[in-house]
C-alpha cells in the first residue's frame, strides 16, 4: 500500500511551434503542427455528489498543469458505463479514471477497455472479480479501515464527554455492505466503538438500499420506529450522505445536537450542514481529500499514457476530522469551498 504522495511537479512542455518554421508555404503538416493533446476520461457513478465534483476539480487541475484534456462523464449504471467507454474511444481518449457504479462490472469494463486500447485507473471503489479485488488494476482510494476507526473513536469520545449513559444511548450504523469500501468503513467504526467499551447489543444497523440521503433516511426511519425508547443516538455511516439522511430522520423524531450526534466520511458533502447557523446532530466528518484523489488518479493515468510509467497499484489517503470549529480553515487548505 502506498500513501498518497506529494505529487510530482508539472513537467509538461508542449511543442507549440506552429508558425515558427522557416517555410511560409502552408502545407498540411505545418497547418496541424500543434500536437494533439492527450485525452482521458474521468467517469464517476454519482456526479450529483459533491465528493465526485471535487474529484473532477482535482482532475481539471492536473489537466491544466500538464496540458491534457479530461472528459468528465457521469456513469450511474452499467449500460451508461459501457456507452461512455465506447464514446471515449471514438473521441480519441487514451484511457480513463473510473469510480464504477458497481464493482462487479470490473471484468466487463476491463474487457471493453482492452478491446479499445484504453488504460484504466480506478478511484474510490475497487473492481471485484469472483469476490476478490482486482488488484492488478491501479487503484486510488481512501484508507477505509483507518478512516472508519477514527469515525468510531470520535463518536466514542463524544459519547463519554457528554456523560450519556449506555442504557439510554444506541448506535445507528447506516450500512451498505455490498460495497467493500463502505463495509470496511462501517465495520471498523463499529469495532472502534466496541473497543472503547460501547455495548455490542446497543449497536444497530440500518442497511441502505441506495447510497444517497433518501436511501439512508428511509433505512434509519425504520430503525427509529423499532427503537423508540432510545434517548441518545450515535450515528455512523460510509459517507456524509449516509449520516445526513440519518440526521434528517432523527431530527424528524425531535432529536437535536444536544441529544444525538453523527460523524460522516468524505468532508465534501456536509459543508452546507456545518455552515447552518444552529448546530444540528451532524457533529463532523472524516475528511479525505477528493481534489487530491482526483488530481493523483488523473496524473497517474496521464504519465502512464505519456511516458509509459505504470502507476502504483494501490494508493490510499488518510482522513482528518472536521467539525464546526475547524472546517472552514481545513477546507480552504484543501481547495474546497
Ligand atoms: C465511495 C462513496 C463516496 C466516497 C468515495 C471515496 O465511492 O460512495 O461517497 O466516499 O467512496
Amino acid at each position: 500500500m502506498k500513501l498518497l504522495p506529494c505529487l510530482a511537479p508539472a513537467l509538461l512542455c508542449l511543442g507549440f511551434l506552429a508558425g515558427c518554421g522557416k517555410s511560409t508555404a502552408p502545407d498540411s503538416a505545418s497547418a496541424s503542427a500543434a500536437p494533439a493533446k492527450i485525452k482521458i476520461g474521468f467517469l464517476v457513478k454519482q456526479p450529483e455528489e459533491p465528493w465526485f465534483q471535487y474529484e473532477w476539480k482535482g482532475a481539471d487541475k492536473a489537466a491544466a498543469q500538464y496540458g491534457f484534456e479530461v472528459m468528465k462523464l457521469g456513469v450511474p449504471d452499467g449500460e451508461k458505463t459501457m456507452a461512455a467507454i465506447d464514446n471515449l474511444a471514438v473521441a480519441g481518449a487514451s484511457g480513463f479514471v473510473i469510480c464504477t457504479p458497481d464493482v462487479r462490472l470490473g471484468p466487463q469494463i476491463m474487457r471493453r477497455a482492452n478491446e479499445k486500447g484504453l488504460k484504466v485507473v480506478t478511484v474510490d471503489d475497487q473492481f471485484v472479480k469472483d469476490g476478490k479485488f482486482m488488484t492488478e488494476v491501479p487503484y486510488v482510494g481512501m484508507s477505509a479501515s483507518r478512516i472508519g476507526t477514527k469515525q468510531g473513536e470520535t463518536l466514542a469520545a463524544e459519547f463519554k464527554k457528554r456523560g450519556w449513559s449506555a442504557a439510554d444511548t444506541a448506535v445507528c450504523a447506516v450500512t451498505f455492505e455490498e460495497l467493500d469500501t463502505a463495509r470496511e468503513r462501517t465495520d471498523s467504526s463499529i469495532a472502534a466503538l466496541k473497543a472503547a467499551g460501547f455495548p455490542a447489543d446497543r449497536i444497530f444497523k440500518a442497511p441502505q438500499k441506495t447510497t444517497d440521503i433518501p436511501g439512508s433516511f428511509d433505512a434509519v426511519s425504520v430503525l427509529l420506529t423499532q427503537h423508540s425508547d432510545v434517548k441518545h443516538w450515535l450515528i455512523l455511516g460510509m459517507n456524509d450522505s449516509a449520516v445526513l439522511g440519518a440526521v434528517r430522520a432523527v431530527e424528524g423524531r425531535g432529536f437535536t445536537a444536544e441529544t444525538a450526534i453523527g460523524v460522516g466520511i468524505n468532508g465534501t458533502d456536509c459543508i452546507d450542514e456545518l455552515r447552518k447557523p444552529k448546530p444540528t446532530p451532524f457533529f463532523g466528518s472524516m475528511l479525505a481529500s477528493a481534489p487530491q484523489e482526483g488530481f493523483a488518479s488523473a496524473e497517474m493515468l496521464y504519465l502512464w499514457i505519456k511516458d509509459g510509467t505504470p502507476p502504483p497499484l494501490d494508493t490510499r489517503s488518510e482522513g482528518i476530522l472536521i467539525t464546526r470549529e475547524n472546517f472552514e480553515e481545513i477546507l480552504k487548505k484543501e481547495g474546497i469551498n
